[in-house]
């Protein structure tokens, strides 16, 4: 089974993470990593620390001339700004003084983070609760990303809405989706399609209003959020287990997202526009075709007991707006307990194309997990062996 484990402050040296429990013999490259910590990186409205990084990865361990070993992958990024941060985040004492924030944004860890752990300078808590964790868990994740691939289980994602521009029509969305994850490159081929948008929108009409939105937000020194789908295609029946409520998959994979920065909100299909309908304009029908089960619709989002059924899954998540704003909210100096203005601190002003990204590639090894649990084996041969159309339908 998978274990994962990231380290690293947003401005320290560096980023490092390790991935245990992936099968010998898989193909492996850096530049696999990258393209995922590439993709991860663009998108409009996101600010001025983009500009100086160049996110990529340096495997250190477990991987041998392209192929894994078995043993833990350990990975790390240097945050090239680290060059500018560096007795502000020197691990050995600096032999001065440092200037101390103490002003909490509201909506970030700030407070939180300053009472928990007992720190007098809310830095300590900035630079781990920052979303530059997602760097490192994109190229773990990106190691289980392949192990999928290799088994045809393919992965996209897209963005729904930022602010308030969003897809109106759900059907002719679905129809286009539908149509992309039937190519060879299954769910993939949702992200190669938004690879080229800078919101990483289907409809280039809906992209524009976006980037209005972004562009707008930030003139105002203000942020937004929005919404996220990701889809998982080429899953066989039989992920995940009904059995124990910490082994159903949906609930594993709501972990997965809402662990991300700003998620608020998860759901599985159409998990809360289903709370107006009646239960028979909800359930997807099973119909037989050539003696195959067939159903019209996927509005279970791919799972039913917590357990795959054999349909593309469906994630939505819900980014709220970043929390950093140019245009301070009321807030407090915890230090004087003095009422006075949040700070401002160079942050994204939108960073929902980013969290799409990123989203996609953490479902991987909470799938790639549910794939071992079942299947098994030590090598990539041994799994692909014990992983046949008939092993599926039993
Ligand atoms: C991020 C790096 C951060 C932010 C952002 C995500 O860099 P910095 O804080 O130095 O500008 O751009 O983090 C946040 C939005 C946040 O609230 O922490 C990254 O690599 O994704």
């Amino acid at each position: 089974m998978l274990r994962l484990l990231t380290a690293g402050e947003s401005h320290g040296r560096g980023l490092v993470g390790i991935i245990e429990g992936v099968p010998a013999n898989l193909e492996l490259s850096a530049e696999y990593i990258n393209r995922q910590l590439y993709r991860r990186q663009q998108g409009y409205g996101r600010g001025g620390r983009m500009k100086i990084e160049t996110d990529r990865v340096e495997i250190l361990t477990g991987v041998r001339h392209g192929r894994t070993l078995g043993s833990p992958i350990s990975l790390v990024i240097w945050n090239r700004d680290f060059a500018n941060w560096g007795e502000k985040m020197a691990a050995e004492p600096v032999g001065k003084e440092i200037e101390k924030i103490t002003i909490a944004r509201p909506g970030h860890a700030d407070m939180v983070g300053k009472y928990k752990y007992s720190f007098d300078d809310i830095r300590n808590v900035i630079e781990r609760s920052s979303a530059r964790e997602t760097a490192m868990r994109v190229a773990l994740s990106a190691v289980a990303r392949k192990l999928l691939a290799e088994l045809g289980i393919m992965i996209g994602g897209h963005v729904y809405s930022i602010g308030g521009a969003a897809f109106k029509d759900r059907e002719k969305l679905d129809a286009v989706l539908m149509k992309l994850m039937r190519r060879k490159k299954g769910a993939e081929e949702i992200s190669d399609a938004t690879d080229g948008s800078e919101v990483r929108c289907l409809d280039a009409g809906i992209a524009d209003r976006m980037v209005r939105q972004i562009r707008r937000a930030k003139k105002f020194g203000d942020t937004l959020g929005g919404v996220v789908e990701v889809y998982v295609t080429g899953l066989p029946i039989g992920l995940g287990s009904y059995v124990e409520f910490d082994r159903k998959l949906d609930g594993q994979l709501a972990q997965a997202i809402m662990s991300i920065h700003a998620i608020k909100g998860v759901e599985i299909g159409e998990g809360f526009r289903n709370a107006g309908l009646f239960g028979s304009e909800v359930h997807d029908e099973m119909l037989l075709k050539n003696k195959m089960i067939v159903r019209p619709t996927n509005r279970a989002g791919g799972l039913e007991g917590g357990v795959t059924n054999g349909q593309p899954l469906w994630i939505r998540a819900v980014m709220k707006p970043i929390s950093t704003l140019m245009k301070p909210l009321r807030s407090i100096d915890l230090s004087k307990m003095k009422a006075v203005e949040a700070r401002r601190e160079r942050s994204d002003f939108c960073a929902v194309p980013a969290a799409a990204v990123v989203a996609e590639n953490v479902v991987a090894p909470v799938l790639a997990n549910a794939v071992l649990e079942k299947f098994g084996g030590d090598s990539i041969g041994e799994l692909k062996s014990r992983y046949t159309k008939e092993a599926f339908f039993g």
